[in-house]
């Protein structure tokens, strides 16, 4: 506003309005400021004193008026302010019964989808690679299905490391999506968990990254509770109205069983559950702008997709070059529409060091967000981040931002498995 103010003050003559609308405390600076440099200063009058001196002045033609003519003014003044009172009433009512029809019109839409057991066990998949721990004895066999550079997949893998699951990798050919043709569900990630049982294995899909972390992380937390039962909290539905789109409630909660003590952690687990959530509905929304900011940077990020995952495996050399090449041409259109619908600043990479300088005031000067150790918000930051992580904007950021250094503790947490000490409490999950 200071800036502002010295522009008028330095043309040629000062816009007694534009300096109206200042605070005092700005004008006073603008006058001190222009004596300083030896510039005449109008003083101008602020706003405040010609309101105070209209009011006055109708206020005395009021008293002035004769009495029967001054109840009539008071009586009309009454039923205006009535009549705007009861027309706002009606608005706000209104706008409460159409919320109300849309809620319920939306409940209606909505189906309740069965628990994602699987009938059949999925065909045998191609393994890209597995991890394995040794100190994972929960018994579960987890199979993700994936792209290795997709922000949710990155997400959900940045879990399993840190937790120490062991799971095998499905690279899914994204052109003929071949490994995922049993499944009516078409995204990434999924993740299919095989529960042995006494006399065979039961098989669950679980679908969206938020999903598969919150429902292990309750798992891991309430170690009486068994899947199934945590797996009921996480309900389902395909919405009619949104072309049969999937919504997964609960998918930011950990399920708490156990109570003691949970008050004192409330504020600490609502911020966890905040931040996750900024970081699929701000964060991620700003990667694709930035690594596809321009056609050559566009095609670099590919190289390095095709690299990072692989695709020589994954892809025939016809399918590659496809996906790199067009790939590349289409997503540097995508990035440019993404830019404008999430509201990101013409040039990117501004919103990405915004975003990355924000992550690091959430810091509040600690190692992690969660404190001492990182909780389910570091490991979806860190995950989407990794995302990028070949890409030009990516060291472009690290350069001008202060956040490669949680980034680099993260990455050695996760390195050293430092959370596997909740599966190992846990032990077997069934
Ligand atoms: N909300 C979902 C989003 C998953 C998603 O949009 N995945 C993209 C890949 S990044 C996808 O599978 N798109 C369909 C496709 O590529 O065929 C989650 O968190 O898992």
């Amino acid at each position: 506003m200071i800036v502002l103010s010295r522009y008028f003050l330095n043309s040629t003559s000062i816009s007694r309005f534009s300096t109206c609308l200042l605070p005092k405390r700005c004008l006073s600076r603008i006058v001190l400021d222009a004596q300083a440099k030896g510039q005449p200063s109008s003083r101008p009058f602020p706003l405040h004193s010609c309101r105070c001196y209209a009011q006055k002045a109708k206020a005395a033609e009021i008293k002035e008026m004769p009495a029967d003519k001054r109840k009539m003014k008071y009586i009309v003044m009454g039923a205006v302010g009535f009549g705007a009172y009861i027309v706002a009433l009606i608005f706000y009512e209104k706008a409460a019964l159409d919320e109300r029809l849309k809620e319920e019109r939306r409940a209606k839409s909505l189906t309740m989808q069965p628990l994602p057991y699987l009938q059949e066990p999925p065909p045998t998949p191609a393994i890209a690679r597995s991890v394995y721990n040794p100190n994972d004895k929960s018994g579960l066999k987890l199979t993700l299905y994936q792209y290795q550079t997709c922000p949710f997949c990155c997400k959900v893998r940045a879990f399993l490391d840190y937790y120490g699951f062991s799971y095998d990798v499905v690279e899914v050919n994204s052109i003929t999506r071949k490994d995922i043709k049993w499944s009516e569900y078409k995204k990434v990630p999924a993740l299919v968990v095989e529960v042995p049982g006494d006399k065979k294995s039961t098989f669950i899909q679980l679908k969206d990254s938020n999903v598969i972390i919150s429902l292990l992380s309750s798992c891991l937390r309430n170690p009486g509770e068994s899947l199934d039962t945590l797996l009921a909290s996480y309900p389902v539905y395909s919405d009619a109205e949104n072309d049969n789109k999937l919504q997964f409630d609960n998918r930011y909660f950990i399920m708490y069983t156990e109570i003691e003590g949970l008050p004192k952690k409330q504020k600490y687990i609502k911020r966890e559950r905040r931040l996750r959530r900024w970081v699929d509905d701000k964060f991620v929304h700003t990667i694709s702008p930035n690594v596809f900011r321009t056609p050559s940077e566009a095609l670099q990020a590919f190289h390095w997709y095709s690299q990072a995952g692989e695709w020589d495996k994954v892809f025939s050399s016809w399918e590659r070059l496809l996906v790199v090449y067009a790939g590349a041409a289409v997503m540097w259109m995508i990035g440019k529409k993404l830019k404008k619908r999430y509201n990101i600043s013409p040039d990117p990479r501004l919103t990405l060091y915004d975003q990355a300088d924000l992550w690091v005031r959430e810091l509040n000067e600690e190692d992690f967000v969660g404190g001492e150790n990182p909780n389910l918000a570091d490991l979806g930051m860190y995950g989407a981040l990794s995302s990028m992580e070949g890409c030009k904007a990516f060291a472009e950021m690290l350069e001008k931002t202060k956040i490669g250094s949680w980034y680099d503790k993260m990455k050695g947490r996760i390195q050293e498995r430092r959370g596997e000490y909740k599966l190992v409490e846990r032990s077997i999950i069934t």
